[in-house]
């Protein structure tokens, strides 16, 4: 879908089940990437700070409840906001392009903690089918690497313990963990993240830096699951 010809950042998303180490690697290849000179912005899903994202927070404490496909919707609703996030042409009208897409192809590189696949992969392990959890995401921006953090649920157990947050349990990360087998496709590069941190941190930027520089070169900007 994408016709994009010239230089632009690349969207690079971290995946991987709950304590997999998304969150300590994606905030350590910020300055990474920033000390190689690369403008780079870190985002993650969901984004707590939205009034979806809020309902979200809520859902995700136990302080509400909402039934599974209402939810599901409401995380792939989150990732569209931001998507779109006060870029209008005019007071109706969306701008053809997307926060997402001005900020690629501005030449900022987006690494983002958990997308669309934590969205499938999380929504289908309860049980939904999995081509319905797939359908509101379509169409969203296509990373051009996604990272990941391939861990055993027990060992992933073992880091910190869980807390009391929604999913923090060991039997259904089980089932998360093979449903994201089944989303993985050409533009993931599987991260063994029970190496230590330093050793995680060296095979990612290995691939990021692959990434980013053929994205430099203008890769294809393509739409997922079209
Ligand atoms: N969810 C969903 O259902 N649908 C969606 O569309 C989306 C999400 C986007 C909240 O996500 C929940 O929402 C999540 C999926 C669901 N539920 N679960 N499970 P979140 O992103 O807000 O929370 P999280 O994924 O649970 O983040 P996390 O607990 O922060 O995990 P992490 O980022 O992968 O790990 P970390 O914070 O970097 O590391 C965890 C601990 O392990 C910490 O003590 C580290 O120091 C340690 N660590 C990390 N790496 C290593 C290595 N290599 N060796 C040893 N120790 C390590």
């Amino acid at each position: 879908n994408g016709q994009c010809g010239n230089s632009r950042g690349a969207l690079i998303v971290l995946e991987g089940l709950d304590r997999s180490g998304k969150t300590s690697q994606s905030s350590r290849l910020l300055p990474y990437l920033e000390g190689l000179g690369f403008p780079v912005e870190l985002w993650r899903f969901p984004d707590r700070n939205t009034c979806v994202g809020e309902m979200i927070s809520s859902y995700l404490a136990n302080k509400s409840q909402l039934d599974d496909q209402t939810i599901h919707l409401l995380f792939s609703a989150n990732r569209w906001e931001k998507r779109d996030c006060g870029h209008y042409k005019d007071k109706n009208r969306l701008a053809e392009r997307s926060l997402m897409e001005t900020k690629l192809r501005s030449g900022t590189t987006l690494i983002v903690d958990r997308y669309s696949y934590s969205g499938v992969a999380f929504s289908s392990a309860k049980g939904l089918d999995i081509e319905w959890c797939k359908a509101p995401e379509m169409g969203l921006l296509a990373p051009d690497l996604v990272l990941y953090l391939d861990i055993p649920p027990e060992k992933a157990a073992e880091r910190g313990g869980y807390g009391s947050e929604r999913y923090e349990q060991l039997e259904f990360q089980k089932k998360v963990a093979e449903c994201y087998k089944i989303l993985q496709d050409a533009t993931w590069k599987t991260v063994d993240a029970c190496l230590p941190m330093e050793d995680v941190e060296r095979q990612i930027r290995e691939s990021v830096l692959d990434c980013v520089t053929t994205c430099q070169k203008g890769r294809t900007l393509s739409k997922l699951w079209l």
